[in-house]
């Protein structure tokens, strides 16, 4: 196995907007991160993604660029991210940021050329059709809602925006669109920054005659992603990007990956192949919902997560890299996904914490899971600003569903409960901005927030800490095999790892019911020592059998 920096690195994510406004405008900006420095060090991280911060107007917070080469006003200046980068290297830290290059704003200099008029040089480096029968040129809809295709009267044509109307999709057969995206990254890397999270990676290439999608029962439109993801020349663009930009360059890359098959995945990140390093697959965030509409909830067992990560360990190995991240910038906060966000909720954070560091790849902390944030549930869609949402509100409310039905899928899966503010400290507002915050603070700052876990040695802020340096001190954490036990087990979470000699023992209880764990007896040991764990543990305790208690976790070494 290649040892590589990014293999062995924890990696921070933040959300400019929600993390630390250092003007009282009640917007997140870089010099709020900068303040802010010395604490993500403090915490053990290698590595920051940055979402993005270039100059957009914001239909999308920042996914919706109309420059590459700019900061956007509300976060600062090119002088400030060049201060950023700068102090982020002088802790030993890199910086990756976020490459949004699937679609731009509407208020793109290239898009307002393109829709100008037929013979604009720049009209084909957008997706333009003309309408059929009156009506759009496909059926697909928007992943934010409504139809994917947009009519301009102008030219009476019909552009595609797989996101927003705000968010034209480029037209990657171009090259002269993908030789100027090139341009722009190598603008970027010549800065000194470190590599890229890829927004949409694997949607750059559309089917070339964008057929209708098959209609989802109870939907209006059709599902195109079988034609815009993973499609027929993506492979190709990825090896270009990569041969004409990443190689030159010691940088890491992971690529944004919806709908992508450990099959496609092991494609995207085969050493061999030379596309990208890792990519984040959704098996994970799609499972415990519909397979295509996110708001429709259904159950989920233990035995399905654990397959999930069994099979993209055993699907990548000696191939390829894992990503491992339970929550981001998209998603519902983790610890009320997939733990307990009231009862158990330092313990559940800790153990999923365990969990997420214990497994072969790279973890991803988002900002504010280090000490335990939880969903929010506002109770009026006023004070929702996340597009997606309240074009969901918008659309059930016209088809009549209740309200409160409706605002019960948005408590549990509006990407707005991983975007309110950073809790610092109890003072107003959390401390995140000394004005009126762009979206409120959870009003459970006051119990939940850093300088609160900073002052207690027990909190999940330190157990984070502990679990990183392990995985420092261990390189058997991000590079021992896998072997998954007690497979069928609905309650107990439980592997091996070993590398050479060494051998490592995890246990997680994934309930809030005590459960008996019993050490399959072909594990031999002649002695063990307890790595870290959420309970208090006596030493001596055997670990033949063993009562775990609510959301319990242990790792130990074996000897
Ligand atoms: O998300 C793209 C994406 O594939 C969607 O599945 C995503 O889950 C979306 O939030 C629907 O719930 C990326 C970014 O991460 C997201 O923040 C942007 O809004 C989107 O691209 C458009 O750039
Ligand atoms: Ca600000």
């Amino acid at each position: 196995m290649e040892r590589k920096w990014w293999k062995e690195a924890v990696i921070y994510q933040i959300y400019p907007r929600s993390f630390k406004d250092s003007n009282g405008d009640g917007i997140g900006d870089l010099q709020g991160i900068i303040q802010k420095l010395d604490y993500i060090k403090n915490l053990g991280i290698d590595i920051i993604w940055l979402c993005p911060v270039y100059k957009s107007p914001n239909d999308d917070n920042g996914y919706d660029i109309s420059s590459y080469q700019d900061i956007m006003d509300e976060f600062g200046t090119m002088k400030d991210i060049e201060k950023l980068l700068a102090e982020i290297h002088r802790r030993d830290i890199k910086l990756l940021m976020d490459l949004v290059v699937n679609h731009t704003s509407d208020e793109h200099p290239w898009f307002i050329e393109s829709r100008s008029s037929q013979d604009n040089p720049y009209r084909d480096f957008y997706i333009w059709r003309k309408s059929k029968n009156g009506s759009p040129p496909n059926n697909w809809g928007s992943i934010f809602g409504g139809s994917a295709w947009e009519y301009d009267k102008t030219t009476d044509e019909y552009y595609l925006h797989l996101f927003s109307k705000k968010q034209p999709d480029l037209n990657w057969e171009n090259p002269q669109v993908r030789e100027k995206i090139y341009q722009m990254i190598k603008w970027w890397l010549d800065k000194g920054i470190d590599g890229f999270r890829i927004d949409t990676a694997n949607n750059f290439s559309k089917a070339p005659d964008l057929p209708d999608g098959k209609i989802i029962k109870g939907y209006k439109y059709g599902d195109g992603s079988p034609y815009f993801l993973n499609g027929p020349h993506i492979h190709e663009y990825l090896q270009e990007m990569n041969k004409k930009v990443f190689s030159k360059y010691d940088i890491m890359t992971v690529g944004e990956a919806p709908g992508t098959t450990l099959e496609l995945a092991a494609q995207y990140v085969n050493w061999d192949r030379h596309e990208l390093d890792m990519v984040f697959h959704f098996e994970l965030m799609d499972l415990d919902h519909h397979p295509i509409i996110k708001w429709q909830s259904r159950e989920w067992k233990l035995s399905e997560l654990k397959r999930i990560f069994t099979k993209w360990y055993e699907g990548l190995k000696e191939k390829g890299w894992n990503s491992l991240y339970m929550n981001n910038h998209d998603q519902p906060r983790m610890v009320s996904r997939f733990g307990d966000g009231k009862k158990y909720r330092i313990e559940s954070a800790k153990m999923l914490a365990t969990l997420l560091h214990t497994l072969p790849g790279t973890p991803y902390i988002y900002q504010g899971e280090e000490f335990g944030m939880i969903n929010v549930a506002f109770d009026n869609i006023e004070d929702y600003r996340d597009i997606e949402t309240i074009n969901f509100y918008r659309e059930k409310t016209k088809e009549g569903l209740p309200k409160e039905k409706t605002m019960e899928a948005i408590h549990r899966t509006s990407r707005d409960n991983a975007r309110t503010p950073m809790q610092w400290d109890d003072s107003p507002n959390a401390g995140f901005t000394a004005g009126t915050p762009w979206i409120k603070v959870n009003p459970n700052y006051r119990k939940i927030n850093v300088a609160k876990d900073l002052k207690d040695s027990n909190s999940i802020f330190y157990y984070y800490q502990k679990l990183i340096q392990l995985r420092k001190e261990n390189l058997i954490m991000a590079y021992g095999d896998y072997r998954l036990i007690l497979e069928d087990n609905e309650h107990i979470y439980s592997y091996l790892r070993s590398l050479g000699q060494e051998r490592l023992l995890i246990i997680l209880n994934f309930s809030a019911d005590q459960t008996i764990f019993n050490l399959p007896t072909n594990i031999n040991y002649q002695e063990k020592k307890l790595l870290i764990s959420n309970y208090h543990i006596e030493e001596k305790e055997d670990i033949k059998r063993i009562y775990l208690r609510p959301y319990e976790a242990r790792v130990y070494q074996l000897y």
